[in-house]
């Protein structure tokens, strides 16, 4: 007698995904909606024992209170790296093995930092608005302030995680001194670990933030930090916006404390502050550091692999927790 094909796993998504995700997801698995119900909870504790995993995005999450509701959960699989909006400590107490697409977006992430750092230094979008403006025509040549030089300048990296060991490498081609800061040193890497963050502000011309998010990193770069780089150095997050202090970065640019500060995110984002939109010397991003047409793909691709490889050999491709 031939045994009835096993149902696909049932899966909850916690929050909406690219369609690069959501259409081969529901193609492979038994898909369902948190965030389509009205009152999420409510059907969670009636319907929440027949799921077997859940799919989600780095920069939305969920929050622990879904856990106790879905006692047959085995997996966790998440759309980006960022470990901030998982509830980690709850998924630990259970056992619940967490995947995450680490390493399938470190170039480009880092690409993102560097785009940031030369638009900035060389004052890139500021020298195309002036050309489209005609300005460049009624000052005549040469009149276009002057940027910085960015080839043998000093990088500091904040963070010697995977992608920060891809901006910290690519600086090699630009002939820069490099340095970094984290809790640990970073065994094999041919930069200088510096364990205090003012010293590596102050000793950088370009500080680049690619630290973790949380309550560990919550306003790591503050107002002594900004005071250390000082009015020639510049500002590159693309970490999370709660890795700086936010009122304390606006007062930096507002009063030239720092030279200027390139962001991919933000405190409150999308709905950011009206203050930050109207910052002097800053270039402002929409969280797209891994958001190239390759790199989400494959972000997708290694959300599905990591549920496949659980479900069919109760293995992850690459795990987080
Ligand atoms: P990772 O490999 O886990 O590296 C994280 C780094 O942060 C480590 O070097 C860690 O070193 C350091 N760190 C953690 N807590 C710290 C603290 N309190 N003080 C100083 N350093 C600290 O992570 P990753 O893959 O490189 O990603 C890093 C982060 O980038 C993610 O968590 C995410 O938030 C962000 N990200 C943003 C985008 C974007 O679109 N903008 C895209 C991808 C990732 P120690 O533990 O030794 O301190
Ligand atoms: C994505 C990110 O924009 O990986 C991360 O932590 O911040 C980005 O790659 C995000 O995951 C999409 O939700």
């Amino acid at each position: 007698m031939s045994s009835s094909p096993r149902p696909a796993p049932r899966l909850l998504q916690t929050g909406p995904l690219v369609p690069s995700l959501a259409e081969p997801l529901n193609a492979r698995y038994t898909v369902e909606r948190l965030f389509d119900h009205p009152d999420p909870l409510t059907w969670l504790r009636a319907e929440g024992a027949r799921f077997d995993g859940i799919a989600c995005s780095a920069g939305l999450g969920f929050s622990a209170d879904l856990l106790p509701l879905l006692p047959a959960l085995q997996v966790v699989s998440s759309y980006g790296v960022g470990l901030d909006k998982i509830p980690q400590d709850a998924l630990r107490a259970r056992g619940i093995p967490l995947a995450t697409t680490g390493g399938v977006l470190d170039d480009c992430v880092a690409d993102a930092a560097w785009a940031l750092l030369m638009a900035l230094g060389r004052r890139v979008v500021e020298a195309d608005a002036y050309v489209r403006s005609g300005q460049w025509a009624q000052d005549g040549l040469n009149q276009f302030p002057l940027g910085r030089r960015i080839s043998g300048a000093r990088l500091g990296v904040v963070g010697l995680g995977r992608i920060g060991q891809v901006v910290a490498r690519r600086a090699a081609g630009f002939d820069m001194r490099v340095a970094y800061h984290s809790r640990r040193p970073v065994a094999g890497v041919p930069w200088r670990h510096e364990p205090d963050l003012c010293a590596l502000a102050r000793d950088s011309d370009f500080l680049v933030l690619i630290t973790a998010g949380g309550e560990a990193t919550r306003h790591l770069v503050n107002a002594p930090v900004l005071e250390a780089l000082g009015p020639r150095g510049y500002l590159i997050n693309v970490a999370r916006g709660s890795v700086v202090d936010e009122a304390a970065l606006l007062q930096a640019l507002a009063s030239g404390q720092i030279a200027g500060a390139g962001l991919d995110v933000f405190d409150n984002e999308p709905a950011i502050s009206a203050a930050m939109r109207a910052a002097p010397r800053t270039l402002l991003m929409p969280h797209i550091a891994s958001a190239t047409e390759e790199t989400r793909q494959a972000m997708a691709q290694r959300v599905i692999d990591n549920l496949d490889a659980w479900f069919e050999r109760g293995e992850l491709v690459s795990p987080a927790l």
